[in-house]
C-alpha cells in the first residue's frame, strides 16, 4: 500500500492527466483531448439522430424543408430506428461477451487452464435452470450447464431463463406487453430485421423492441456473464485495493491489462506470479512485475484478487504516456484504436489477443481457452523483455492513489449486512436488513451509478459530484464500470475517509459494516449484479421494483453497450437518469415516449429516462424521485 493514498479531486487528476500530456508532446503522441478538438462541431443531424443511411437510396437526412426520407419515412421512424440499432448493438456486444463465457466453462476441466472455482454456485444456477445435480462430477455438470446456457442464445421457443428471478408482478406486467426477452440472438436480429428497409417505422414498436431486447442482454447475456464467470473465477468478496494512475510503478514491469473478458486478464495476473517470469523480470533490471487494470477487465479482476485499478475509460492512453507501460493487453471493447500508434511513441507494446477487436500497430496474440496458459505466458514475457526499452528520461507516473475496497457481489452485499443484523434466514441470506435501513429511513435510497467517460462531460467530475452529493443526502451508491473507478481514483471507496462524505445515517450503518458507502459491483456486466439486488429487495419486501427508492443512473456515458443497459434498468422498473443526450431529440415522439410519465415507457414497464444535462440538477432530480418514492410508499 503506498503511503500517499488519498482522496483525490477531479483537478488534481486533471493536473496529473496535464503533465502527462506534456510527456507526451516531447515524443509527438496524439491525444484523445485534441482529437476533440478536430472533431467539434458535431454533425447536428448525427446529434439529433434524425440522418438515416439504411439504405443506398440515402442517406437521407431531416430537415424543415425534406420532412421525409426518400421512402416516405418520417422523422420519429428514422430516430426509433437510430436507438433500436444503437441499443441492440450493445446488446449483441455485451451478450456475445457472456458467450465467450460459456464457452470458457465448456473448456473448464481439472486439469486444464480453466476450473470451476465457485461450485456453490454452479449447483445453485443448474438448480434454477432445472438441471440435475445428484451424483454429478462438477466438471460434467459444467459443460452441461453452458450447454444449457449457450441454448439461451438461439432457441426457438420460450423467454430467458433468468427471467424467474424477477417478482412475479414485473414478470406480468412484461408478459401483458409482450416485453418478455427469448433467445438473445433472436432479439438482436430481429432488431435489425425491424430496422431494414421496408419495415417498422412506427416508433412504439421500435422502442418496445429495445426494451425487449436489452432485457435479454441484463437478464440473459450480460447476466450469464457475470454468473459463470462468478463460476469460473470466484464470487466477488470484499478486498482492498488500490486505485489511480500512481498504482503504476517506477521500477517494476508494469503490464496493463485492458477490455472486459476476464477469461484473458486471470491468466495475465496468474502468470504474472510466475517465479520464473518474476526472475526473468529481475534479470531485466526490474524488481518485479506489477499487472494494473483499465476499464472493466480493471473491475474484473480488482474484485477477485485486488489488482489495482490504473483508471477508467478516457485514462487508457495515460497509462502509456506514463512512459513506464511495457504492455497493454486487451481483449474487447472500450479500447481506442489511438493506442496503436500512441504505442509506436513509447517503448510500449500493444497487444490484441481477440478476433472481435483487431487493430492496427498492434501485435496480435490470438488468444483461445485451449491454449490460454501458454498465450499468457507469453504475453508476459514480451512484456518483461520489454523493460530493457523503457526510456526513462520518458518516465512520469504520478503520484495519484487512493485506497479501495472492492467486490460487493450481490451475496458479499447480503453477508456483510446480514453480519450487522444477524439475520441469516436461507443459503442465500436476505436483503431485509438493507430494507429495514431503507424503511426506517437510516438510508434514503440507493442509486445505481453506472457507465463510462464521455469528452461531453469533464471527465469523472459528474460521477464523483453525484456520487459526493447522494451520500451527504443518505443515499448509498452501488456502482460498476467506469463509474465505479472513478469513484475509487476519487478515494470515495475508502471505507474510513470516503464515510466523512455520508449523512449521519449512512455513516452509521457503514460504519457498523465496515463498508465503503459506495459500493463496487463489478463490470458493466455485473450490472445484471445491481437488477438481481432489486428484484431480491423487491421479493423480500413485497413492493414493486418500480415503487423502490431506487434509480439508475448514467451520467458520463457513452457506448451503445450503454443505452441497452439503459433499457434494462428502465424494463426492470427503476427510472433511470442520464447526464449525456442519446441521439433522440430530433423527434419529439420518441422523446416523449422515453421520457414522459404518461406514455411509452412509463406505461410499458412502470418507468421511464430523464435526460438533464446539468449534473447538479441531475442529482436534485434523483434526490426528489427517491424521495416521491419513499413519500408514496408513506415511509
Ligand atoms: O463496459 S463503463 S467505457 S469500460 S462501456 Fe466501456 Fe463504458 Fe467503461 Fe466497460 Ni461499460
Ligand atoms: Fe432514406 Fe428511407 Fe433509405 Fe432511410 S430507408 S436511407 S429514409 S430512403
Amino acid at each position: 500500500m503506498k503511503d500517499w493514498a488519498t482522496l483525490t479531486t477531479v483537478e488534481e487528476m486533471e493536473a496529473a492527466t496535464n503533465s502527462l500530456l506534456e510527456n507526451g508532446k516531447k515524443v509527438g503522441a496524439d491525444s484523445w483531448q485534441q482529437r476533440v478538438k478536430n472533431q467539434t462541431p458535431h454533425c447536428g443531424f448525427g446529434e439529433k439522430g434524425t440522418c438515416c443511411r439504411i439504405c443506398a437510396m440515402g442517406p437521407c437526412r431531416i430537415t424543415p424543408k425534406s420532412p421525409r426520407g426518400i421512402c416516405g419515412c418520417d422523422v420519429h421512424g428514422i430516430v426509433a430506428r437510430n436507438f433500436l440499432r444503437f441499443s441492440a448493438s450493445g446488446t449483441a456486444t455485451h451478450s456475445d461477451h457472456g458467450r465467450e463465457i460459456m464457452h470458457t466453462l465448456h473448456d473448464a476441466s481439472p486439469d486444464g487452464f480453466y476450473q470451476v472455482k465457485d461450485p456453490e454456485k454452479l449447483i445453485r444456477i443448474a438448480k434454477e435452470w432445472g438441471v440435475e445435480t445428484e451424483g454429478k462430477d462438477i466438471y460434467d455438470l459444467a459443460h452441461e450447464v453452458a450447454e444449457v446456457g449457450l441454448m439461451e442464445y438461439g432457441k426457438p421457443f420460450g423467454y430467458q431463463k433468468f427471467m424467474s428471478r424477477l417478482p412475479e408482478h414485473t414478470q406480468k406486467l412484461l408478459e401483458e406487453q409482450e416485453l418478455m426477452p427469448r433467445a438473445i440472438d433472436r432479439e438482436v436480429s430481429q432488431s435489425l430485421h425491424m430496422t431494414h428497409m421496408g419495415c417498422s417505422s412506427l416508433p412504439e414498436a421500435l422502442l418496445q423492441q429495445a426494451l425487449r431486447s436489452a432485457m435479454s442482454d441484463g437478464w440473459g447475456g450480460s447476466m450469464m456473464g457475470t454468473e459463470f464467470s462468478d463460476v469460473l473465477f470466484g464470487t466477488p468478496k470484499p478486498v482492498d485495493t488500490t486505485a489511480n494512475i500512481g498504482v503504476m510503478e517506477e521500477d517494476m514491469v508494469n503490464i496493463i491489462v485492458h477490455g472486459h473478458d476476464p477469461s484473458l486478464s486471470e491468466m495475465v495476473v496468474h502468470y504474472a506470479q510466475d517465479p520464473e517470469m518474476i526472475a526473468l523480470a529481475k534479470e531485466m533490471g526490474a524488481k518485479g512485475i506489477n499487472v494494473a487494470g483499465v476499464c472493466c477487465t480493471s473491475n474484473e479482476v480488482a474484485m477477485r484478487h485486488g489488482i489495482p485499478m490504473a483508471g477508467n475509460f478516457l485514462n487508457q492512453e495515460n497509462v502509456v504516456l506514463t512512459g513506464a507501460c511495457e504492455a497493454i493487453v486487451v481483449d474487447v471493447q472500450c479500447i481506442f484504436p489511438a493506442l496503436g500508434p500512441l504505442s509506436k511513441c513509447f517503448h510500449t507494446k500493444f497487444i490484441t489477443t481477440s478476433p472481435v477487436a483487431q487493430m492496427p500497430d498492434s501485435e496480435f496474440v490470438r488468444f483461445t481457452t485451449g491454449d490460454a496458459g501458454v498465450k499468457a505466458k507469453e504475453i508476459v514475457e514480451m512484456a518483461v523483455r520489454n523493460f530493457k526499452n523503457r526510456k526513462p528520461e520518458l518516465v512520469n507516473i504520478p503520484k495519484q492513489v487512493s485506497k479501495a475496497r472492492v467486490g460487493y457481489s450481490v451475496e458479499a452485499i447480503v453477508k456483510v449486512l446480514d453480519g450487522v443484523a444477524n439475520s441469516q434466514v436461507d443459503e442465500f441470506g436476505t436483503t431485509k436488513p438493507l430494507l429495514d435501513c431503507i424503511t426506517s429511513g437510516v438510508i434514503r435510497g440507493a442509486v445505481a451509478l453506472v457507465g463510462c467517460n464521455n469528452p461531453k462531460v469533464r471527465p469523472d467530475s459528474a460521477h464523483i459530484a453525484l456520487m459526493k452529493k447522494l451520500l451527504e443526502n443518505d443515499i448509498v451508491c452501488i456502482v460498476s464500470g467506469c463509474s465505479a473507478q472513478a469513484a475509487a481514483k476519487a478515494g470515495l471507496m475508502d471505507p474510513v475517509q470516503a464515510k466523512e462524505y455520508c449523512g449521519d445515517g449512512l455513516k452509521r450503518v457503514c460504519e457498523l459494516a465496515d463498508i465503503p458507502p459506495v459500493l463496487h459491483m463489478g463490470s458493466c456486466v455485473d450490472i445484471s449484479r445491481m437488477m438481481v439486488l432489486a428484484a431480491e429487495l423487491s421479493k423480500d419486501s413485497g413492493i414493486p421494483i418500480s415503487k423502490l427508492p431506487v434509480v439508475g443512473c448514467a451520467p458520463e456515458w457513452m457506448s451503445e453497450k450503454a443505452v441497452s443497459i439503459g433499457n434494462y434498468v428502465v424494463g426492470t422498473g427503476l427510472d433511470t437518469f442520464l447526464g449525456v443526450e442519446p441521439f433522440i431529440s430530433g423527434s419529439e415522439r420518441v422523446a416523449s415516449l422515453l421520457t414522459s410519465d404518461d406514455e411509452g415507457y412509463k406505461k410499458w414497464v412502470e418507468a421511464n429516462f430523464t435526460v438533464e444535462k446539468d449534473i447538479d440538477k441531475l442529482g436534485d432530480l434523483m434526490i426528489q424521485r427517491i424521495e416521491d418514492k419513499r413519500a408514496a410508499l408513506g415511509i
